[in-house]
């Protein structure tokens, strides 16, 4: 029997210059290629191309490309998939955004998986094989109602553990959230729900990933805090395997002191939080009134004094934005301690409420939507010019990272000699970043 070859490729984002940006080493990997490879049946041979660490194999002999889509990377999916159907292969995208758009994602290739490929995937390969993959595929994850359980096979991390990748492996508890923030992609295809998959799963991919020699995971769930039950269960299942990890999940967290305790005892390093603004008024624009701005600094606080580190993603321009509070988010920043801020021009995403909102007010400055790339204005600010927001947002980089706002939120924060070598890590991270920022390329890929 011939053994037919799927190619899966993770895209990388292109830098100003307009090359792909390309690394010695990608620390953060995804988990989506490694679970597609899983799920591949066993007489297909399956290779993983990391774009930003390996070269594009453009004369592979594979039976089917499938090339991700992960935020403004889609521009060079876009181009791989051309370039690859030119020479005759047979192209699939996934991942959100040839979901989030996927009419204008099937212009470029021969097939677009439309959210979670596990219920449709098998069918894709035999249709592939066969010669008569359909335009899209799409599947519920679970058949039954929202917020019920999802299974899913053991990672393929053979395929990615000899590439040049960080000291941490991904897992994945659950999909989606509960919340439906507007600008969100996320609340986009997952529509308020929250799938989780069962705990005796999760605790077998974490124990694969430490018998692969890994003392470190990515908890990479949207928000882990989403179901409080499953979470502590989790953590005292994970505290016996004295590993560490650090994950994502809502500020509201920095309430609940037990729930705190228990994740630093099942070696919790970091949390990142989706602060978003310092304005509440945005923060209702954005329809995510349940965060209070002015609790911030209380509940990171109660997470920083249970020995977990913040780091934070926060967007600007939403509509109580102004530049002065912008300009005043550097130095809360610096007084949060957050030890790796990110920040992104609020961006109106294809298929996103705020996109529809956007569009309805003719607020949409920019119509090439493959260029939204989350550090250009393309909406018009209620409070600034787009030209003067994309401006604020780069100088607000360059003061969160200067050598002085980095020193203070690393090594001289309090806390540091609980780990030195983390706070080094932390450093070390910041300085790549500060070196990005000098270069025109956010600090989003690494
Ligand atoms: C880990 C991660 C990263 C890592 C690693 C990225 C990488 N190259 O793999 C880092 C930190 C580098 C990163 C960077 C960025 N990320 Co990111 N990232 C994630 C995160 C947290 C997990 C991704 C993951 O592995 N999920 C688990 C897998 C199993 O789920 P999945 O990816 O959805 O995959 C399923 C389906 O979507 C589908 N699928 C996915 N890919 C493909 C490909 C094919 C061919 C097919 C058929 C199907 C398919 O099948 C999978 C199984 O069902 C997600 C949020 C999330 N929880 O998913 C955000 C997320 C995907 N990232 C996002 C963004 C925006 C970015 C950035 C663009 C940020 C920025 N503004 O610069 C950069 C771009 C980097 C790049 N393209 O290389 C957005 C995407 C939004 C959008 N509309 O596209 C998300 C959803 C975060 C968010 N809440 O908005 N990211
Ligand atoms: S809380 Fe975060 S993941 Fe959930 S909908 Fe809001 S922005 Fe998206």
């Amino acid at each position: 029997m011939i053994k037919k070859k799927l190619l899966l490729i993770q895209s990388s984002p292109y830098d100003p210059q307009g090359n792909p940006i390309k690394r010695k080493k990608l620390y953060f990997v995804g988990l989506a290629l490694p679970l597609l490879a899983a799920l591949t049946p066993g007489d297909w041979e399956v290779e993983i191309c990391l774009e930003t660490i390996d070269p594009v194999p453009f004369d592979t002999d594979a039976t089917l490309v499938a090339i991700g889509s992960m935020g403004h990377a889609i521009i060079r999916s876009r181009d791989l998939a051309l370039a690859f159907r030119k020479r005759g292969k047979p192209v699939i995208m996934g991942g959100y955004m040839a979901s989030l758009m996927a009419e204008e994602a099937k212009k470029y290739c021969d097939s677009v998986v439309i959210g979670d490929a596990e219920p449709v995937w098998e069918q894709v390969l035999t249709d592939a094989a066969a010669g008569t993959l359909k335009p899209f595929y799409q599947a519920p994850l679970t058949t039954s109602a929202a917020g019920t359980a999802y299974s899913t096979p053991m990672p393929r991390f053979d395929l990615i553990i000899n590439k040049s990748i960080g000291n941490f492996l991904p897992v994945q508890a659950g999909r989606g959230c509960p919340n439906t923030c507007s600008f969100c992609s996320v609340a986009c295809l997952y529509q308020g729900h929250y799938h989780q998959r069962p705990l005796e799963e999760v605790v077998r991919d974490i124990h694969q990933v430490r018998d692969l020699g890994f003392r470190r995971f990515l908890l990479l769930d949207d928000n882990i805090v989403a179901s409080r039950d499953y979470l502590m269960a989790l953590c005292q299942a994970i505290t016996p395997l004295k590993m560490t990890w650090f994950s994502q999940c809502d500020i509201t967290i920095g309430n609940d002191l037990v729930l705190l305790k228990a994740l630093a005892d099942s070696g919790c390093q970091v949390l990142s939080f989706g602060l978003e603004s310092i304005s509440r008024e945005s923060l209702v624009a954005m329809e995510k009134g349940w965060a209070h701005p002015d609790e911030y600094p209380r509940l990171i606080r109660n997470i920083q004094a249970a020995g977990i580190d913040i780091s934070t993603e926060m967007v600007l321009g939403a509509d109580g934005d102004t530049l002065e509070s912008i300009e005043a988010t550097a130095r809360v920043i610096d007084e949060l301690g957050v030890v790796v801020p990110r920040f992104y021009i609020l961006t109106p995403i294809p298929g996103t409420r705020f996109f529809d909102q956007m569009q309805a007010a003719g607020r949409i400055v920019e119509d090439d939507i493959h260029s939204y790339n989350g550090t250009r204005a393309v909406h018009q600010p209620r409070h600034m010019t787009p030209e003067d927001l994309t401006e604020a947002y780069w100088l607000l980089y360059r003061q969160v990272f200067s050598f002085r706002s980095i020193l203070r939120r690393t090594l001289l924060r309090p806390g540091t000699w609980r780990n030195l070598p983390l706070s080094l890590f932390y450093l070390v991270v910041n300085l790549t970043y500060r070196n990005q920022i000098r270069r025109g390329i956010p600090p989003n890929i690494l």
